[in-house]
């Protein structure tokens, strides 16, 4: 493993061409289909959630690459290959001038504690996956799509997933209206609605092979997670943070259950009966979304629990669990004192 991640390296840093270049050199990239605005009571920020976008400067990132892969895009190919009826190679050139379609997105990863920041939401800009893999033709058989980035990381997509009628799978190359960032995986990545990116948000994504799951085992299987990554339902509360003044206390966060959607929040405070939180307006249900609620604290140290419940009507279970191998468990739980 060592050896392969020098490998990797040295062939990068050896690369006398600049991927911030190449970005700086892409110009605009106009969606035939644009997202729709998103609505201004999309978030609570001014009760200390997350704004609704995240900007690109905070979104989170997950790399196991220890230099960031420069990819120009004027090198960058992608094929398409194994079972599929024709292999297909695109450029850049080939994705940026078909019709672009811009998706509201809410990406996270699988190693997010309870609690935790591995999470952002995002406009992104591209092609849509299904479209491509349906030109090159999927044939009978094939499982997983293997996906693999310039960098030598690689996911395992089930294929049943990204074919499903209305998944949105995407080959992004735009990010907030700008080309996509050199490290979130420019010039093109793969963004998968509802699966945790470790099993699908391939960035520098230079090769998608049709196969399945008994030949190739993507990168962090072999290291112990799980096959199959649906994002679970979770929530997670971001206020108060700290000391706030007796009374009526403001609780917020947000909630998420990517391609199912959030269908209620509920808090409790000291381990009282659970009270429903006011929901943020609903963008897709492959977003997050922030919720609200007014706990009555009097002075003295408290704790206030959260617990989503997602449109399949499942609530999230208090049984904790860590993040290996397919995503924590449990109610995230803060205290804070009111005086
Ligand atoms: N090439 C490459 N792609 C990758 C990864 C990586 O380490 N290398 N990490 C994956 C994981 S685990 C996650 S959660 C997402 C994170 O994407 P981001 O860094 O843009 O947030 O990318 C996925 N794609
Ligand atoms: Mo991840």
């Amino acid at each position: 493993m060592a050896a392969g991640v020098a490998g990797g390296v040295g062939q990068w840093l050896g690369s006398r061409k600049n991927a911030d270049a190449s970005r700086a050199a892409v110009g605009p990239l106009t969606p035939a289909q644009p997202a729709p605005p998103v609505p201004a009571d999309a978030d609570f920020a001014k009760l200390g959630t997350p704004t609704f976008i995240t900007p690109n400067a905070d979104f989170y990132r997950i790399d196991t690459a220890l230099v960031l892969p420069q990819v120009p895009a004027e090198d960058w190919t992608l094929r398409i290959h194994g079972m599929v009826d024709r292999e297909l190679t695109f450029t850049y050139a080939d994705i940026r001038n078909r019709p672009l379609v811009e998706r509201i997105i809410t990406l996270c990863c699988v190693s997010n504690p309870v609690g935790g920041p591995y999470i952002s939401t995002s406009r992104f800009l591209g092609v849509d996956l299904a479209e491509l893999l349906r030109e090159a033709g999927v044939r009978e058989g094939a499982e997983q799509l293997f996906s693999t980035s310039a960098d030598g990381f690689t996911a395992g997509t089930p294929v049943s997933t990204l074919l499903e009628p209305g998944r949105g799978a995407m080959l992004a190359i735009g990010m907030n209206g700008e080309p996509l960032p050199v490290e979130h995986g420019f010039p093109a990545r793969l963004v998968v609605p509802g699966l945790y990116g470790y099993v699908s948000a391939t960035k520098w994504v230079t090769d998608l092979e049709l196969t399945t799951w008994d030949a190739k085992q993507a990168y962090w299987l072999q290291r112990g997670w799980a096959e199959q990554g649906p994002i679970k339902t979770e929530s997670r509360i971001d206020a108060p943070n700290g000391h706030v003044a007796a009374g009526k206390v403001r609780v917020a966060g947000i909630a998420w259950a990517q391609h199912t959607g959030i269908d209620r929040v509920e808090v409790r405070l000291d381990g009282g009966p659970w009270q429903q939180a006011v929901l943020s307006a609903e963008v897709s249900t492959d977003t997050w979304r922030m919720w609200w609620a007014e706990v009555d604290a009097p002075a003295g140290s408290h704790s206030v629990a959260v617990r989503a419940t997602d449109r399949d009507g499942y609530t999230q279970t208090d049984q904790i669990a860590d993040v290996v191998p397919d995503g924590a468990t449990g109610w995230h739980t803060i205290t804070f004192s009111a005086r």
